[in-house]
């Protein structure tokens, strides 16, 4: 009996971290706390396991008000979904709800902003397409502008390396050896316990 417990304590010792480790978000479309100069149509969020189909999110603007999210899908580690609504000016949040790979829910929320062109700048017609001048500064060259077009590329950028980075981790990082130590410690109580009869 004593051998069962010293044994039964070497295997909760040893086992893996992972099984602490929840599923949590890498990666996102529209980036965390990016500022988008178009309303997105489509949300993605990228965690670092697989998650279960019955995962969710929604999208909540600055006064919290809802704001319509359709065909909400799960492609093995992404949560998706379109936005119907045309999203003005202003912070919003994502709020998802996913079940990991190890079975436990988790939630969590991120927020971007959405800063979209002014109003007033005109939208060049495509058919004067070969009549277009070479140079049209019409909009004052300040420092602002490089900085509303950074984030949608960077965003790009992340979700590339993350894909990357995820594929890895996930090799080296599976969910059996957990489920196979779940199955000894299981098999050693049984076995204990008929021994005490
Ligand atoms: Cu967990």
């Amino acid at each position: 009996m004593k051998k069962v417990l010293m044994l039964l304590c070497v295997l909760f010792v040893l086992m893996p971290m992972n099984a602490f480790a929840h599923s949590k978000m890498t990666e996102s479309s529209p980036a965390e706390n990016a500022t988008v100069t178009e309303a997105p149509e489509r949300i993605s969020i990228t965690f670092n396991t697989s998650i279960s189909s019955i995962s969710t999110f929604k999208v909540v603007s600055e006064n919290g008000e809802e704001q319509p999210v359709e065909n909400i899908t799960v492609d093995n580690d992404t949560l998706s979904g379109d936005v119907t609504a045309s999203l003005a000016d202003g912070s919003y949040s994502v709020e998802w709800k996913i079940v990991g790979e190890d079975g436990h829910a988790v939630e969590g929320s991120y927020s971007f902003q959405v800063e979209l062109a002014e109003a007033g700048e005109p939208t060049p017609p495509e058919n004067t397409e070969g009549e277009q001048p070479e140079t049209t500064p019409e909009v004052e060259p300040t420092n602002e502008p490089a900085e509303s077009a950074t984030p949608t590329e960077t965003a790009d950028a992340n979700n590339q390396t993350g894909d990357d980075e995820q594929t890895a981790e996930k090799s080296s990082n599976p969910v059996w050896p957990y489920i196979l130590v779940v199955a000894i410690v299981a098999v050693v109580v049984v076995f204990a316990m008929r021994k005490r009869k």
